[in-house]
C-alpha cells in the first residue's frame, strides 16, 4: 500500500511572499538563471577555447529561451589550473577569454535584452601565482604572511617527510591538502589544488581586500554573485592555533570537512559581507542577487544562510541530491532510488518553507549531465527523460538554475581513455585511486565515464556542423559526437524539442505565480517511480479583496516503463485543466481522465482554483 502524503504533512508553512500579493516577492523568485562555462560556450578566435566574444553573440539564444539572470564561471586571470577557479588578478579578465571591455559589453548587452549578470566570485582561495600568495610566501616575516593558512610541521616530524603535513586532510582533489614550502619550512593549506592556497577569512585585512573587489566589480555594472565553495571559509582552529586530524576512510589521509564545513565563523563573515558590501547598493534600488555554493550544508545551515531577517546570502546551492547516486564516494556510483531523491528534496523544500529560499540545479560545471545520470541518454527516451526530469526541478518551489546545453538535453561525453580526460579533478583521483590499489584503471575509467566532471565540459552543441559550430580551431575538449542529432539550430526549428520544453517551464515561472511561490506538499513518498506534489497559493482576484485558491499537482513518470497514477493521488482534480505536459495527450487531449496513466518519462502540470470565500 503506497502512502499519499509523506511526514512532513505537519510542516510549517508560509515564507514568502510575506504578504498576500505575489508580486511583493523578491524578483529572483521569479528569475530563471543560466549558467555559462565560458571555456566550452562558443570559441570566436579559433583557438579552441570559448570566449567573451564568442558569448556576445550567442546573446538572443539566453533572450529567446526566457533566461533572466546569467551567472558566468570565471573570466578573471588565471594560470588555469583549475579552469579559472584559480584566480591571479581578480580585476582582470584573463586573454584566453577576452578583455575588460568585453565584460562591459556583456552587461550592456545582457541589460538590453533585460538580463543580469553574475560574476563567480572565488574567494576560498586564490592562485598561487596572485600576488598577496607571492608576498606571503616570501618569507615567515612578509606583510602578508598571515594572508593565508601557514603551519608548521607535526610536533616531533621532520618538516617534508611523509606524514609530517600539520594535519592529515585530505584534498578535494587529491593528495595531501597541505604544500611544503622549502623556503621557509611551513606548509600551507589548499583544500583544493597546490595551486589554489586557501585564503585566511581570520585576517580582517583579507577581508577588507575582498569587499572592496566586489564593490569594483558592482560599480562596473555587475547584478551579484555566485560564491564558491563560499561555507568553507572558516576553519575549527584549537586553542593553540593547530588544526584538528580527520577521520581516516581509507589511505593514510584523512577527512578535514568536519572543520571547515559551514565553519564557527562563517555566518558572521556572510552578514558582514552584506553589510560591508551589498546593503548600500540594496538601499539604492539595485537588484542584486547572491548564491552561494555550499557542498556539504545541513538544512539547519542552509536555513540560516538564507534566512532573509539575517541577511546573508539570498540562496544557496545544496548537495544532498546530487549524492543520492554516490555510493562510498562519487567514484563509487550506485543506482538513484527515487525514494531517496524525494526524501532529500521534501526535507529542503519543508526546511526552508518558512524561511530562506531554495535554488533548484541537475547540472553544472562540477556534475555529470543529468539526462545520463538520472535520465536515459538512449536515443529511445532521451528527449522525453530531459522534458521529465526538468519539469520535476522547474515545479519545486524555488530558483530554477539551467547549465549550458542542459536546455538541449546534452548527454555525458561517453569517454573511454584517461587521455580524453582534462579536469584536474578527474586526472587527481584517478591517480590516486589506481596508486593506492583502491580501483583498477578500469574501474576508474567507468567511475569517470559516469562521474567526471569534463562530462558537462564538452563544447555546447551549436550545429551538426564539424565542431558542432563551436569552434573553427581544435576544441579544446573533444565535441560529443552526437552533435549531429543533438544541438541548438535543429531544437530551435523543432517545437517538441527539449530546448522548446525549457523555453515552456521559463514562461510558466514568469506568468504564473504559484509555480514561483506556492507551497509545496510531497505526495507519494515511497512510490519507486512515480514523482508527485502539489503546490499551492492564495492569490488576490479582482479589486474587492476576494482570494482564489490556485493549486497544482505535479506528476511525473521517472522510468522507461508505463505507470498507473494511483487514484487517491487524483481525487478532487476531475475538473482541472492541463497547464503543461511533456507528452501530447491523446487525440490533444485537455482532461485529467487521460492522467491516471503515464506512458514511460511522461510529466505533466494540473491547475485548478476553487474559488476562496472573501475575507
Ligand atoms: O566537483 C565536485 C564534486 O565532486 C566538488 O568537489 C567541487 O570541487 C566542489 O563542489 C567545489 O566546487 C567549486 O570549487 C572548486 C572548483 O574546482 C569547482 O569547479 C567549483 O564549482 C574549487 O574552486
Amino acid at each position: 500500500m503506497t502512502a499519499l502524503h509523506g511526514p512532513d504533512d505537519d510542516a510549517p508553512r508560509g515564507g514568502w511572499p510575506a504578504g498576500d500579493d505575489p508580486a511583493a516577492a523578491p524578483w529572483w523568485t521569479r528569475a530563471v538563471v543560466y549558467q555559462i562555462y565560458p571555456r566550452s560556450f562558443r570559441d570566436s578566435d579559433g583557438d579552441g577555447v570559448g570566449d567573451l566574444p564568442g558569448i556576445l553573440r550567442r546573446l538572443d539564444h539566453l533572450a529567446d529561451l526566457g533566461v533572466d539572470v546569467v551567472w558566468l564561471s570565471p573570466v578573471y586571470t588565471s594560470p588555469q589550473a583549475d579552469n579559472g577557479y584559480d584566480i591571479s588578478d581578480y580585476q582582470d579578465v584573463d586573454p584566453l577569454f577576452g578583455t575588460l571591455a568585453d565584460v562591459d559589453a556583456l552587461i550592456a548587452g545582457l541589460h538590453e535584452r533585460g538580463m543580469k549578470l553574475v560574476m563567480d566570485l572565488v574567494v576560498n582561495h586564490t592562485s598561487d601565482e596572485h600576488p598577496w600568495f607571492v608576498n606571503s610566501r616570501a618569507g615567515r616575516a612578509s606583510d602578508r604572511r598571515d594572508w593565508y593558512w601557514w603551519r608548521p610541521a607535526r610536533p616531533g616530524m621532520e618538516p617534508g617527510t611523509p606524514g609530517a603535513e600539520p594535519t592529515n586532510w585530505r584534498s578535494f582533489f587529491g593528495g595531501s591538502a597541505w604544500a611544503f614550502d622549502e623556503a621557509s619550512g611551513e606548509y600551507y593549506l589548499h583544500l583544493f589544488d597546490t595551486k589554489q592556497p586557501d585564503l585566511n577569512w581570520e585576517n580582517p585585512d583579507v577581508r577588507r581586500a575582498v569587499h572592496a573587489m566586489m564593490r569594483w566589480w558592482l560599480d562596473r555594472g555587475v547584478d551579484g554573485f555566485r560564491m564558491d565553495v563560499i561555507n568553507l571559509i572558516s576553519k575549527t582552529i584549537a586553542p593553540d592555533g593547530s588544526l584538528p586530524d580527520g577521520e581516516v576512510h581509507y589511505g593514510v589521509l584523512g577527512d578535514g570537512s568536519p572543520y571547515y564545513t559551514d565553519g564557527p565563523r562563517v555566518h558572521e563573515y556572510l552578514a558582514e559581507m552584506h553589510r560591508e558590501v551589498f546593503a548600500p547598493y540594496l538601499a539604492q534600488g539595485r537588484e542584486i542577487l547572491t548564491v552561494g555554493e555550499t557542498p556539504g550544508v545541513t538544512v539547519e545551515h542552509g536555513r540560516r544562510y538564507t534566512d532573509p531577517a539575517r541577511r546573508e546570502v539570498d540562496m544557496v546551492f545544496q548537495f544532498e541530491h546530487m549524492g543520492v547516486d554516490h555510493g562510498a564516494s562519487k567514484w563509487d556510483p550506485v543506482p538513484m532510488r527515487l525514494t531517496d531523491l524525494k526524501a532529500t528534496f521534501g526535507r529542503w523544500q519543508a526546511g526552508l518553507a518558512e524561511a530562506g529560499w531554495n535554488s533548484l540545479y541537475w547540472d553544472n560545471h562540477d556534475q555529470p549531465r543529468v539526462v545520463s545520470r538520472f535520465g536515459d541518454d538512449s536515443p529511445e527516451h532521451r528527449v522525453a527523460s530531459a522534458k521529465a526530469l526538468a519539469l520535476l526541478l522547474h515545479l519545486h518551489r524555488g530558483t530554477p538554475y539551467v547549465y549550458q546545453g542542459e536546455e538541449l538535453g546534452m548527454t555525458n561525453a561517453h569517454f573511454t581513455r584517461i587521455e580524453q580526460y582534462q579536469d584536474v579533478e578527474s586526472l587527481g583521483h584517478y591517480a590516486e585511486m589506481v596508486e593506492h590499489g583502491v580501483a583498477t584503471p578500469e574501474q576508474m575509467l567507468a567511475a569517470l565515464a559516469a562521474m567526471g566532471r569534463d562530462n558537462a565540459r564538452t563544447p555546447v552543441q551549436w550545429d551538426a556542423s564539424e565542431h558542432a559550430g563551436f569552434t573553427s580551431g581544435t576544441p579544446w575538449l573533444e565535441v560529443n559526437p552526437n552533435h549531429g542529432e543533438v544541438n541548438a539550430e535543429a531544437a530551435w526549428a523543432d517545437e517538441d524539442s527539449v530546448l522548446h520544453f525549457y523555453r515552456r517551464l521559463h514562461a510558466l515561472r514568469h506568468d504564473v505565480p504559484v509555480v514561483a511561490l506556492g507551497d509545496f506538499r510531497m505526495l507519494l513518498p515511497d512510490h519507486e517511480q512515480v514523482y508527485a506534489f502539489t503546490r499551492a497559493l492564495d492569490v488576490p482576484s479582482g479589486g474587492g479583496g476576494e482570494r482564489e485558491r490556485d493549486e497544482l499537482l505535479v506528476l511525473v513518470n521517472v522510468g522507461g516503463t508505463p505507470q498507473d497514477v494511483p487514484a487517491a493521488v487524483l481525487d478532487g482534480w476531475g475538473g482541472a485543466s492541463v497547464l503543461l505536459a511533456t507528452h501530447p495527450g491523446p487525440d490533444g487531449a485537455d482532461r485529467p481522465g487521460v492522467v491516471g496513466h503515464l506512458a514511460p518519462w511522461e510529466g505533466l502540470v494540473l491547475r485548478r482554483r476553487p474559488t476562496l470565500p472573501p475575507r
